[in-house]
């Protein structure tokens, strides 16, 4: 097939395209797209992955930090893993393609390769990985943390819906935190992420595809004010302690200060309050408690820091002004995560190849990637979607553009494969990448 690019696909597009929908179509009725990570629905996406993953010869397990995988044997039994994932969960009412692109892009490399009777060397593996996006225990990247090792028993004691733990919820789910130590990796050789931009930059530039230099580091204060419950009848309005008004005046404080530190010469920048929760949340009582969650994203890691220190003197002149007291809580605080150059290079080398065009980008959003980054080479490819938009129903990427991201990261694959074959990171005959080498596949079996 050809795609309105002009690009000729070796993968087949329409048969990744019936996946796309097919995933989308398991949502919360009343929340298009929802598949929040533990729910039903999310269960329901996981036994759709494993059918697909079985029917494409995939042998398929949860490991123990309950991420999905499944294993394409490689013909030589000593080389690491090529590793291609990212996950099916989503934000409430957000997208559909969010995630499900670059996990259902990597199944069908897989297809794509056996249809053209290509058998790799490297063990191939598809991975969906456990509650990327900020789950109901108030941690994302759960998945990914544990396979890089980092999901610690704090982390794990966090509690969520029915006082249920983070730890109890992944054991549910079919993983076992009591062998969490096996979830970590070390026979990676490269992983590869595709994924949606998430922003307007591709489309605006009319690019193919995007190569990720870095993904932002993602940092979540959570800001609790205490005051005084009362009538909202009775109670006079000198004196209130209303802890609403306290959580008004953070959220204008995180704006402000974001908007402060984005103008600056500090490098990419962002800061957001997604979560306000005002209790006990009766139209005629006074809150006397608020709680928010501020997220901050920063290309460096001084600038979060120094956005800490600014606002939590901020904070507390709120609090004293309300007559509430203030408590802070890092949920999360991830630094920026570079993507590995070679992988970078042989993306712009087969994407040239391939005669589609390419820019380099830094991610705003945070992803699995990040975290698998501290275990292999990492590195990630971005297809356009329409106008920028995401987490929310309105994101859409066409079935061309998806399929072209995805025609890349199997030429990638396979020139990797082939270079690489013994576990060599550093192949030098990647610098040197020859066109030809990567579009003819090679049939081995
Ligand atoms: O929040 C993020 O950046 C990602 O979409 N989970
Ligand atoms: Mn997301
Ligand atoms: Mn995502």
């Amino acid at each position: 097939m050809v795609t309105p690019a002009g690009h000729t696909l070796t993968i087949d597009q329409d048969r990744l395209w019936s996946d796309l929908t097919g995933l989308a179509a398991i949502t919360e009725p009343d929340r298009p797209w929802t598949r929040r990570s533990f729910s039903p629905r999310f269960l329901e996406g996981r036994a759709f992955l494993t059918r697909r993953f079985q029917e494409a010869g995939l042998a398929v397990r949860l490991d123990a930090a309950g991420n999905l995988i499944g294993r394409l044997a490689g013909q030589d039994p000593q080389a690491p893993v090529i590793m291609i994932g990212s996950h099916s969960d989503t934000v409430p009412s957000g997208g559909r393609f969010d995630g499900v692109a670059g996990v259902l892009a990597g199944l069908e490399i897989i297809r794509a390769a056996a249809d053209a009777g290509i058998r790799f060397n490297h063990t191939i593996e598809i991975v969906d990985f456990l509650a990327e996006e900020p789950s109901d225990y108030g941690l994302s990247c759960v998945g990914s943390r544990g396979m890089a090792g980092v999901l610690s028993e704090d982390l794990l004691g966090l509690g969520g819906p029915g006082g249920e733990t983070l730890a109890a919820a992944i054991d549910r789910i079919g993983g076992d935190v009591s062998r969490l130590h096996e979830a970590k990796r070390d026979d990676v050789a490269a992983f590869l992420e595709l994924h949606i931009e998430q922003g307007p930059v591709l489309e605006c530039t009319g690019t193919d595809v995007g190569i990720v230099t870095a993904i932002a580091g993602v940092t979540r204060l959570e800001i609790v004010f205490k005051g005084a419950t009362g009538h909202a009848g009775t109670v006079p309005m000198p004196g209130r302690r209303d802890a609403s008004v306290a959580a008004a005046k953070a959220i204008l404080a995180v704006r402000d200060t974001a908007a402060t530190m984005a103008a600056g010469d500090n490098g990419y920048f962002a800061g957001t309050t997604g979560v306000v929760d005002i209790l006990p949340g009766g139209a005629n009582v006074i809150p006397g408690e608020s709680r928010i969650i501020a997220d901050l994203r920063c290309e460096r890691r001084d600038t979060v820091t120094a956005f800490l220190a600014t606002i939590k003197p901020q904070l507390e002149r709120i609090a004293d002004s309300e007559g509430c007291e203030l408590a802070t809580r890092l949920l999360s605080d991830n630094p920026p995560a570079d993507c590995d150059t070679d992988l970078r290079r042989l993306l712009e080398a087969m994407s040239e190849a391939m005669g589609i065009s390419s820019l380099s980008l830094t991610s705003g959003a945070g992803h699995d990637a990040a975290f698998v980054s501290r275990i292999a080479p990492a590195a990630m490819v971005f297809v356009p979607c329409r106008g920028g938009l995401s987490h929310c129903p309105e994101e859409w990427s066409e079935p061309g553009q998806i399929a072209t991201g995805t025609d890349l990261l199997f030429k990638v694959v396979q020139n990797f494969d082939a270079r690489n074959s013994r576990g060599i990171l550093r192949d030098k005959q990647i610098d040197g990448v020859r066109p030809d080498d990567a579009t003819a596949p090679r049939h081995t079996g």
